[in-house]
């Protein structure tokens, strides 16, 4: 079966997405999430001047080559942008191999684990009230898992809480700048998980996302403060360049520890997993090789008590989604998929056979991954440039968001 077309679709129900279609001369077609949140249009045109023109008259059957072909051909490996365009190729290719077999690609990875793929839900409160509302609505509809996210008293704004309906940080297209204080956030969440442990006792699995803002001693902090409320996981709690700095942290506090939704090949991971300083791998299809490249992780991770933690933000695609409970569902090492339900205008443009139900998402039977792209309506969203917020310290430095 040989590539006849690929083509590259930017579209924006509400936020931006990159898809990578490919077609086939046998008329089958798969499709690739190739978003990265702020960076849309750069791995837009990685695809279309550098991997389509590669792509057109190869075998798609041949997916593990042409992930070869594209990583070491390109001579500048990793990255996010050469890895998201990778991964999206790697991802449509599977899609088209499961097709083609007439199976949902799950059964191409080992077949079936469990029965469902376990989702944690997002709870996140400017105050705290407000917070417990949301994880008691979240509990309500089934979630198993909550991810909290408090405001801070005194920061005006604060990742991962927002009062608007669906929280999109990429919210302008120079970035928002927002006003961090690493004391006032230590000196306050540990409350925060207190009062929610106490409000709605040990059943619920807690976890938290530090996203990055912490050195490792003050995660190390925070890890033994939240320890008498047995987080599922402390999320993100340093920037990960330094793998090294997480044994600092491991030295401190049983606190689970969950990294890795910024990382894009296992070389970004393999020392937090070989050493044990991590207990959820988090990585990706859309940004960590795709479907190939993430298996070999899951792998290395299953071999050292480490489970997966999916990444599953409204800024990767419906596309992401499927592909991600292809693996989520037959991964032995499974851990959690984290779920923020799409839009039903995104939801429009990625028709796919995934669904929810009491805590789970189920991928569905359909062949390969059971979703696709209707470009009819993609075209009718433009592109809107958008980025990430920044965030500086009181005097200016500035510092993770
Ligand atoms: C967050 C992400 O969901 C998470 O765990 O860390 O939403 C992250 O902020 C976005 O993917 C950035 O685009
Ligand atoms: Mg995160």
């Amino acid at each position: 079966m040989i590539i006849t077309d690929a083509r590259v679709i930017v579209t924006s129900p509400g936020r931006n997405f990159t898809t990578l279609k490919i077609v086939t001369d046998e008329g089958l077609t798969g499709v690739g999430d190739a978003t990265l949140n702020g960076r849309e249009l750069a791995v837009a045109a990685y695809l279309t001047e550098h991997v389509v023109p590669l792509l057109i008259g190869r075998d798609a059957g041949r997916i593990e080559d042409t992930w070869q072909y594209l990583y070491k051909g390109a001579y500048w490996r990793r990255g996010p942008v050469t890895m998201t365009a990778i991964s999206a190729v790697d991802t449509a290719l599977w899609d088209i191999k499961g097709k083609q077999a007439g199976l949902p690609v799950h059964q191409l990875l080992g077949g079936r684990s469990r029965d469902g793929v376990t989702v944690y839900g997002h709870a996140n409160g400017t105050d705290t009230d407000s917070l417990l509302t949301e994880v008691d609505r979240l509990i309500r509809e089934g979630y198993r898992a909550v991810r909290v996210q408090s405001g801070v008293p005194g920061l005006e704004k604060v990742y991962g809480v927002s009062d608007r309906d669906v929280y999109e940080p990429a919210d302008s297209a120079v970035p928002t700048e927002t006003v961090w204080s690493t004391e006032a956030y230590l000196d306050h969440l540990p409350g925060v998980v207190a009062r929610v442990r106490e409000e709605f006792g040990p059943g619920v699995k807690l976890l938290h996302d530090v996203h990055h803002r912490l050195t490792p001693i003050e995660a190390a902090r925070l890890g033994k403060a939240l320890e008498p409320y047995a987080l599922t996981w402390l999320e993100d709690p340093v920037p990960a360049e330094l793998q090294s700095g997480y044994r600092i942290i491991r030295r401190h506090t049983t606190t689970p520890i969950a990294v890795g939704e910024v990382f894009n090949t296992i070389w970004d991971c393999a020392d937090l997993i070989r050493e044990q300083l991590i207990d959820y791998i988090r990585c990706s299809v859309v940004h960590a090789g795709g479907i190939s490249h993430l298996r070999r992780i899951h792998d290395l991770a299953a071999l050292h008590h480490v489970r997966t933690g999916a990444h599953g933000a409204t800024d990767m695609s419906p596309v992401c989604m499927a592909a991600s409970l292809q693996l989520g569902i037959s991964a032995p090492n499974f851990g959690l998929q984290e779920h923020m339900p799409h839009t039903a205008e995104t939801d429009a443009v990625f028709p796919h056979a995934y669904r929810y139900a009491d805590g789970y998402l189920h991928p569905g039977d359909e062949p390969g991954l059971g979703v696709d792209i209707d470009e009819d309506l993609a075209a009718r969203y433009p592109y809107k440039a958008a980025s990430l917020p920044v965030n500086r310290l009181a005097d200016g430095t500035l510092h993770s968001w």
